[in-house]
């Protein structure tokens, strides 16, 4: 039989299929040249509760370990935490490097005004984002299920405290997922979802994650241009193929930035990205 692995149970895997779960373990001779992580689609013998093989995988994310994503939905509150376009863009960044599609949801917006942030969404929505808002009082996702679509496997991303398992709660309250408390002496959530799960979604999968609460970017330099949202346009019409777009002459994202295509915080946060990322591959 071939299934899904929805989850991990102290070293057994579940495997899900029609409707169903199945315990399944490696076995102790075997000699799979990978391990399976949730995500994979597996061949198992489901008399001796054997995992066989493991599909090749269409994406593998190391942190959190995922494999076969095939989208990220990323959800910004306006407060608790505060929201930051930065961090926004990161996860943007970060899903795009992973060729994700990409869906953003701000929520919290009955506690904050989204006209503050008016000119960030619409630099998005402008660059090919959806912008959707969220507020758990009126929750309204038809729009969302929309873009959902069936048959993918879809992750939620977003710092611990934004929401997440709130909006797949209200996608569905037979998930059940546990809601935590903004603690504001920690400064954050608790981290209520402690680990990679898929829910069955529409023929496809859910992920409710941790792993996607803080990031860090897997990529050189000289990636990140190419995923930032809104400098896709821009950065293979500079002069030098290798631009780092910091002051080079002839550099188009700093034509843009110069003419307000490009906002000059958004290229803050930019310069601000690409600060810690290494030139070149570290052996
Ligand atoms: N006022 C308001 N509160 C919200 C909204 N959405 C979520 N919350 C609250 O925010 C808190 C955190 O929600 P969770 O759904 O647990 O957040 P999470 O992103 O899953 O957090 P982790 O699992 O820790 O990563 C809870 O108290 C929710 O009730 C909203 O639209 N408005
Ligand atoms: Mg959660
Ligand atoms: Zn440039």
């Amino acid at each position: 039989m071939t299934g899904t692995i929805v989850n991990l149970d102290f070293g057994k895997y579940l495997v899900y299929n029609d409707d169903r779960i199945y315990s399944c373990h490696l076995r102790k001779t075997d000699k799979l040249s990978l391990k399976p992580v949730v995500g994979d689609q597996v061949d198992f013998d489901e008399k001796n509760s054997i995992i066989t093989a493991i599909h090749p995988r269409h994406t593998f994310i190391k942190r959190p370990r995922v494999s076969n994503l095939s989208d990220l939905i990323i959800v910004s509150s306006l407060v608790e935490p505060a929201y930051s376009f930065f961090l926004l863009a990161k996860f943007i960044s970060f899903g795009r490097y992973y060729n994700l599609n990409i869906t953003n949801i701000i929520s919290k917006i009955d506690q904050g005004n989204i006209q503050d942030y008016h000119q960030d969404f619409t630099y998005l929505e402008q660059h090919g984002f959806k912008v959707l808002f969220f507020d758990k009082h009126h929750p309204d996702l038809q729009a969302l299920i929309k873009l959902m679509g069936p048959k993918k496997v879809i992750a939620f991303a977003g710092q611990t405290g934004v929401g997440k398992s709130t909006i797949i709660n209200t996608l569905n309250p037979l998930f059940s997922r546990q809601i935590g408390t903004y603690s504001e002496a920690l400064g954050r959530g608790k981290h209520q979802t402690k680990e990679v799960v898929l829910l069955p979604w529409h023929g496809g999968f859910i992920a409710d994650t941790p792993g996607f609460s803080s990031l860090e970017l897997p990529m050189l330099k000289s990636d990140l241009a190419k995923v930032f949202p809104g400098f896709e346009e821009q950065f293979s019409k500079c002069k030098f193929f290798n631009c780092t777009h910091q002051h080079e002459p002839g550099c188009q994202i700093l034509q843009a930035v110069k003419n307000g295509k490009i906002p000059l915080d958004i290229y803050q946060d930019y310069l601000k990205m690409l600060a810690p990322l290494p030139e070149q591959k570290e052996y």
